[in-house]
């Protein structure tokens, strides 16, 4: 079976090339265990997308290291490094073709039965299955139109469909009723059991029953601990919070 990789990070700070002023990213300590759900919540701009970006080396930090299993990723091969993680990014990237060929972006050897399943713990099986071309159906400028919520639940079961060992979902509930995401993370807890999942959200609702739950603030780590911990101990998540 799968198995979740352990991933550390140990100093790291990273600016964007060619920015000035302060870092995105200032010495961020943080160790995610193989197979925990990671919650990671701050206000918009405190560099919980670029955190992410880096782990599959899409930026390399600027200072400080990023370990995989033990192994500093800038010494493993991207592409091998890759395969291992799946981000499912905060815009979706749908392509012109069908369904299908779209669930099957970054993993081609799915059989049906898998994409399928996958698409049923996305909570996308049925609106698909109610087309009548099903997983034939063709996306894009002469195809069907999909609300945001449902490119959402696609995006979540093409990076099922990867079988990875580190999920990533970068805000992608955010359009998604309350109802759905639900679903959705109580289908994550069995796939994903032995998954190392990092999860970004904006409503703290989303990541309440995390292992633990990672604040962002202007580029820093301001707390890491449980809902319970962080509500006594955390002022910017206790801000989150009452927002
Ligand atoms: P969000 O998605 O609005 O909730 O914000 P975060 O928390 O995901 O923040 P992030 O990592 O997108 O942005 C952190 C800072 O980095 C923010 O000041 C914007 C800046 N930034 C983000 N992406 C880029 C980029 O591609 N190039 C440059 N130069 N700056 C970027």
């Amino acid at each position: 079976g799968r198995q979740g990789c352990q991933i550390d990070f140990e100093h790291v700070s990273f600016s964007y090339e060619g920015a000035s002023g302060e870092p995105v990213l200032k010495n961020i300590n943080l160790t995610c265990l193989p197979g925990e759900t990671i919650g990671i919540i701050g206000s918009t701009g405190s560099g919980k997308s670029s955190l992410v970006n880096l782990i599959p080396r899409f930026y390399d930090v600027s200072s400080g290291s990023i370990r995989v299993d033990g192994v500093d990723t800038q010494e493993l091969d991207p592409a091998k490094l890759r395969d291992r993680i799946a981000i499912v990014p905060q815009k979706s990237i749908l392509f012109s073709g069908t369904i299908e060929e779209n669930l099957l972006w970054g993993n081609e050897h799915a059989s049906r039965e898998e994409i399928m399943q996958a698409a049923n713990m996305a909570e996308a099986h049925s609106f698909i299955a109610a087309f009548p071309e099903g997983y034939e159906t063709m996306l894009g400028q002469r195809g069907v139109n999909l609300s945001g919520g449902q490119k959402q639940r696609l995006s979540i079961a093409r990076a099922l469909i990867r079988k990875p060992d580190v999920l990533i979902l970068d805000d992608c509930t955010s359009a998604l009723d309350t109802t759905t995401e639900t679903n959705i993370k109580e289908s994550l807890k069995s796939f994903a059991s032995g998954v190392t999942c990092l999860l970004i959200a904006q409503r703290i609702t989303s990541v309440m029953d995390a292992d633990k739950i990672v604040v962002m603030d202007d580029g820093e780590i301001v707390g890491i601990g449980t809902h319970e911990a962080l509500m006594k101990s955390c002022r910017v998540y206790v801000e989150i919070f009452q927002s």
